[in-house]
């Protein structure tokens, strides 16, 4: 699973744009959920976030308490709603939506919906790639070394 790069912030969370989110594996429901790579920040499915039963829609969270991996509902305990942003879904298929209009804390500014993106981290295969073009200068630039010398050798010989 590719990771997750989260945009689209208000300017209150500032700190939260650019956080890259990794995939975990599955909750109790066989939700994807994922975790901010240095940080305790948190996107998981939560069909009933306070487990009081009807009250609450399912939603994705954006949360800094982790989940748990075997509770189906309230996944992270609290027996309340505590969370950084949400996004009503009825359904968890497909996992967090690529951008979607959520419902943010703001601090000062209170709860504000926000358009929040999350898109696939490409830099990992970018990296890869790199590396692999690296390989094959240092080979090449082996090889002609080899070829100089070899040159030289024959050029010795004469
Ligand atoms: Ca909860
Ligand atoms: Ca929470």
């Amino acid at each position: 699973m590719p990771n997750l790069v989260l945009s689209g912030v208000c300017p209150q969370m500032e700190e939260l744009n650019g956080l890259v989110f990794e995939y975990q594996g599955r909750t109790a429901d066989n939700s994807p959920y994922y975790k901010a790579q240095d940080r305790e920040e948190y996107i998981y499915y939560d069909s009933d976030c306070d487990g009081e039963g009807d009250s609450s829609v399912a939603r994705w969270v954006l949360d800094d308490s982790s989940p748990s991996t075997s509770a189906l509902v309230d996944l992270d305990e609290d027996q309340e709603c505590n969370y950084l942003a949400r996004f009503d879904a009825s359904s968890s298929t497909g996992g967090p939506p690529s951008s979607g209009m959520w419902y943010m804390y703001c601090g000062t500014c209170g709860w504000i919906k926000v358009e929040l993106t999350l898109e696939e981290d490409s830099s990992q295969s970018q990296a890869g790639d790199v590396l692999i073009a690296a390989a094959r200068g240092v080979s090449s630039a082996g090889a002609s070394i080899f070829l100089l010398v070899l040159a030289q050798l024959t050029r010795s010989f004469v």
